[in-house]
C-alpha cells in the first residue's frame, strides 16, 4: 500500500517496494554475501564492541544510562533442590538500548513532511510509516512505546551479515576533531585503496571508541569531542552516500556526524546525516562500535575489507539495539 503522494527530495522511498522497511539492506543479495565470505582468508575474528557498559565518564551523565544487572527470583548461586546439586544464576537487565555499541532502526529518526500534499505535515519515517500508527508512543510517555513497523526486529530478521569496508580516518587525521566532507573522504579512500561497491557496509575508524576504552571513568567532554566525524553539511558526501550503494554505515563515534543542541537558524535538521540515512534512504547507522583492533590489523595487512555479521537484538518494538557484531579477516 502507498503511504504517500510526495516523497522527501533526496529519498529513495518506493524503490524497494510501498511496504518496504528494509531499505538499502535489500542490497545485500545472497551473491553479495557469498562473495563477502570470500573476504575470509585467515579466519581470524575481531570483536566489534564495547562493554555495554562504556562509555563511562561525562557519557555517563547523559540522558542515556548504563545497564543496570539485577536477578530474577531465582537469583545467583539458587539451588534448585537441597536434594540434588544443580545450581542457577540468572538476570535481568534495565538496558537503554543505544547506551552503548549499537544499531539504529529506521523507526529511531523520521522528520515532518507533507506526504500528500494538503498542506498538513505529518511526522514520518523511512517509506512514509506514520507516527501513531506505524511508530506508536507520545513524547509524554502516556502510551506504552511500539515500532509496528521500521523496528529493529526488521532490521534483526535479515542477519545483517555482508562485505564490511573500513576506511581508517584515525590513520589519515589522529585523533584532531575534523569535520571529513566528500573530497577528503575520497582522497582517504584514494589513498588507503579503499573502494565501496552496492550493499557494502561501510566501517569509518576514528579511534573514539578506543580512547573511552582506555580512558575509563576519566573519559572527559573534551575527549568525547575529540577525533574525526562526517561532515553531514556537506551535500556531496549526502550525494555519494546515494550513489554509492552502500548498505549501511559504522562509526566508532558517538553519531558518525556533529551533534549540536544549537544547530544553525534554518537548518534542515539538527542531525542531517540521520536524516538523510535513516529517513530518506533507509541505510541504517551504527555507532559506538569498537573497531580499533581490527582497524590496526588491515593497516598492517593492506587491507580493507572483511566479512561482517551484526544482527542486532530481535527485540519486537524495539527503535534501536545494542549490537556485538564480529568481523572475519
Ligand atoms: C545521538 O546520540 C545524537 O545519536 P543517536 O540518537 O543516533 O544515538
Amino acid at each position: 500500500m502507498t503511504r504517500w503522494t510526495r516523497r522527501p527530495e533526496g529519498s529513495n522511498w518506493g524503490e524497494f517496494g510501498d511496504d518496504d522497511q528494509l531499505g538499502r539492506l535489500n542490497l545485500i543479495t545472497a551473491e553479495r554475501r557469498l562473495a563477502a565470505t570470500r573476504e575470509v582468508r585467515e579466519g581470524i575474528a575481531f570483536p566489534l564492541s564495547l562493554p555495554l557498559d562504556f562509555p563511562r565518564g561525562e557519557y555517563a551523565l547523559g540522558p542515556r544510562k548504563p545497564p543496570v544487572l539485577a536477578s530474577t527470583p531465582l537469583g545467583h548461586n539458587h539451588r534448585f533442590l537441597p536434594t540434588v546439586p544443580d545450581v542457577v544464576s540468572d538476570d535481568l537487565a534495565v538496558l537503554h538500548l543505544q547506551y552503548s555499541t549499537q544499531w539504529d532502526s529506521f523507526a529511531h529518526h523520521g522528520g515532518v513532511f507533507d506526504l500528500d500534499g494538503t498542506g498538513e505535515p505529518a511526522i514520518c519515517y523511512y517509506n512514509g510509516y506514520r507516527a501513531d500508527v506505524d511508530v506508536i508512543g507520545d513524547p509524554a510517555g502516556s502510551v506504552p512505546p511500539h515500532a509496528d513497523a521500521l523496528g529493529i526486529e526488521t532490521m534483526a530478521q535479515t542477519g545483517v551479515q555482508g562485505r564490511g569496508v573500513l576506511v581508517d580516518l584515525e590513520r589519515a587525521v589522529g585523533h584532531e576533531r575534523v569535520a571529513v566532507g566528500y573530497e577528503m573522504l575520497a582522497e582517504v579512500m584514494a589513498e588507503q585503496h579503499v573502494t565501496v561497491e552496492a550493499g557494502d557496509i561501510l566501517c569509518v575508524h576514528t579511534g573514539l571508541t578506543a580512547i573511552m576504552l582506555d580512558l575509563g571513568d576519566d573519559l572527559t567532554q573534551e575527549k568525547l569531542n575529540s577525533c574525526a566525524v562526517l561532515d553531514s553539511q556537506d551535500h556531496r558526501l549526502l550525494q555519494w552516500i546515494t550513489d554509492s550503494g552502500l548498505s549501511a554505515i559504522v562509526a566508532d563515534n558517538l553519531a558518525v556526524e556533529p551533534f549540536s543542541l544549537d544547530p544553525a537558524p534554518g537548518a534542515e535538521s539538527v542531525l542531517p546525516l540521520h536524516t538523510h540515512c535513516l529517513f530518506k534512504q533507509g541505510i541504517p547507522l551504527g555507532e559506538m562500535w569498537y573497531l580499533a583492533d581490527l582497524a590496526h590489523w588491515l593497516r598492517e595487512h593492506e587491507r580493507s575489507r572483511f566479512l561482517l555479521t551484526a544482527p542486532p537484538l530481535r527485540l519486537p518494538g524495539a527503535v534501536g539495539s545494542p549490537v556485538s557484531g564480529v568481523a572475519t579477516v
